[in-house]
């Protein structure tokens, strides 16, 4: 029944207007579905998405070794990814690449779900996995993700209420107001949206900052939801030359140590990613020592969704709570084992999108499967609402609505 009998593997557009692979997976009575999506801020740490070749090399890579996977058996998780490593060979899926095994390995999961008669996100965490991460959705920005933006990648809303519902419409009400706040303030200019459909302004980092938490207060008092502002500074891709480079000025790390700590402070900012550059364990731990019960402080880049870089973060004191991007490690395995040994170590989660994705909805299965805190996955725009939209579904389905 939950035998492997057929893999299909095609290129699909992602939001980006780039390839990205699809798979699909067939057993006798069932069949799964996954995407990969794309990053562009990645990490350096992360696995290769694609082998030297591209995607063309790891669709024909695959799948002149897809024999080694049909008639396994698709509940038996461990076993199938550990044959995705195998057949690859090195320790970064440079052979096969990530989103090669990603996809492969989610459809895998998928598919023994749906040959059980079972949602994806009972399949994997079982009874018990009845809590819906809260959303965090990217209304402001700039970084590599928009032309023109903030220096900081992304300003973000978190909405903290009991209802999955209720928090994904405030997050989009958040992205409402800024963008009617920004069109008083720039009458003039065209307005954009980046790769995550936040708004793109020509602003200063802190005049961005000011604008989203006056939002993020207005959006609270008119939904009565409890919203919190959040940022992602994805530091990296403006750390040069052991300097943060900002439109106007330039920061050494501990100066950038004391801006974030003064952001948090005076702006009630609840999560922040990615404040300091991917190799930088000791600012981590050092704002995490000054802010650490304030707020949540997020290493995405830092730790790749990879145990053995969450295990220095661990030992050091870095961060309080881990990202996780499924395509950053590569597959379904090694994912979970991410969260868990996150969450034994006493650190919070968030599941994440990428900036390039697709309409697939994984994420959000495995959010509430293992009981993941937060989940970032935008706030308006057709992929990102595939995902906010799937959330309102399965709690409504958990609570037998
Ligand atoms: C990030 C992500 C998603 P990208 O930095 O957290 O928001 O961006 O997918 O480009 O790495
Ligand atoms: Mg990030």
């Amino acid at each position: 029944m939950t035998l492997i009998e057929d893999i299909v593997l095609r290129k699909i557009l992602d939001s980006r207007g780039n390839a990205t692979v699809e798979v699909e997976v067939y057993t006798l009575n069932g069949y799964g579905r996954a995407a990969a999506p794309a990053g562009k801020s990645t990490g350096k740490h992360e696995v290769k998405a694609y082998p030297a070749g591209g995607i063309d090399a790891g669709i024909k890579y695959f799948k002149e070794r897809m024999d080694n996977l049909i008639g396994m058996d698709s509940t038996q998780q461990e076993d199938v990814d550990a044959i995705l490593h195998e057949i690859d060979g090195t320790e970064n899926f440079s052979m096969l690449g990530g989103n090669v095994a990603t996809a492969v390995s989610l459809a895998i999961a998928k598919a023994a779900a749906n040959s059980l008669g079972l949602p994806f996100y009972q399949y994997l965490g079982g009874a018990f996995a009845r809590s819906i991460p809260k959303p965090v959705g990217n209304v402001l920005g700039g970084g590599k993700h928009a032309v023109g933006g903030t220096t900081i990648q992304e300003m973000l809303a978190v909405s903290l209420g009991e209802s999955a519902k209720d928090n994904v419409f405030a997050n989009a009400e958040v992205h409402k107001i800024v963008g009617k706040k920004l069109r008083e303030r720039f009458p003039n200019i065209s307005l954009g949206l980046g790769d995550e459909k936040a708004w793109i302004a020509p602003m200063d980092d802190i005049e961005a900052i000011e604008l989203v938490v006056e939002s993020v207060k207005e959006a609270s008092e008119s939904t009565g939801v409890n919203i919190k502002p959040a940022l992602d500074f994805a530091a990296s891709s403006f750390f040069h030359n052991g300097k943060y480079h900002y439109r106007s000025r330039a920061l050494t790390p501990e100066e950038q140590i004391d801006f974030v700590e003064d952001i948090v402070k005076d702006y009630g900012v609840y999560i922040i990613e990615d404040p300091f550059d991917e190799e930088d364990f000791e600012s981590f731990a050092e704002l995490t020592r000054r802010i650490g019960h304030l707020a949540y402080i997020v290493g995405d880049d830092i730790f790749v969704t990879n145990v053995e870089r969450i295990k220095i973060g661990i030992s050091k004191g870095a961060a309080n709570t881990v990202l996780i991007k499924p395509n950053q490690i590569g597959t379904l395995t090694d994912t979970v084992k991410a969260i868990k040994f996150a969450k034994e170590n006493g650190y919070a989660t968030m599941i994440s999108h990428r900036s390039g994705e697709t309409c697939d909805t994984t994420i959000v299965h495995i959010g509430v499967a293992f009981g993941v805190e937060f989940i970032k996955t935008g706030a308006i725009g057709g992929e990102r609402i595939a995902k906010l939209n799937e959330m309102i579904r399965i709690e409504e389905e958990i609570k037998g609505e």
